[in-house]
């Protein structure tokens, strides 16, 4: 499975990358460009494009299986719900399944988890299979909203 992992700086997604692939929280330093590893999940294989902020995610979307987004719940990022809804009209990325992880669950959320699937307009999205889970990277914890 080809998976981008995105969102705007310092949600946590290189962190989540080694904790899915080491099980370990790593110090992590802001990304410059891209980071990309392997994650191994019983028998399926990610090859995991972990890309920090700019105008180079579309060079990053051909042949991609899955998109995680992940969303740092202790902001409401204006922006970013715009550059997703941008992203989600790329015709590379309409068969893309969508995964939202609702990072940062252990801080003070400013949003609910139920809230971000609406902010985000994911409800109204067509043809588009999307789940959202709530995370904390730095704690190791996920689990399906509500
Ligand atoms: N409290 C808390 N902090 C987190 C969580 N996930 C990541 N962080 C912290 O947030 C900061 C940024 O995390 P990174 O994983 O580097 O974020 P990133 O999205 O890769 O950032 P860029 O590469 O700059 O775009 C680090 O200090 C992490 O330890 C979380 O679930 N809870
Ligand atoms: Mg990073």
């Amino acid at each position: 499975m080809r998976t981008l992992i995105l969102d705007l700086e310092g949600a946590g997604k290189t962190t989540i990358l080694y904790r899915l692939q080491v099980g370990e929280v790593v110090t992590t330093i802001p990304t410059i460009g891209f980071n990309v590893e392997t994650v191994t999940y019983k028998n399926l294989k990610f090859l995991v494009w972990d890309v920090s902020e700019g105008p180079y995610w579309r060079c990053f979307y051909s042949d991609t299986d899955a998109v995680i987004v992940v969303v740092d719940s202790s902001i409401r990022d204006r922006i970013f719900k715009l550059e997703l809804a941008a992203m989600l009209e790329e015709d590379q990325l309409k068969k893309a399944i969508l995964v939202v992880f609702a990072n940062k669950q252990d801080m003070k959320p400013v949003m609910t988890p139920t809230e971000v699937p609406n902010y985000l307009g994911l409800p109204s999205t067509k043809d588009r299979k999307w789940q959202i889970f709530k995370t904390s990277a730095t704690k190791g914890t996920a689990w399906m909203r509500p």
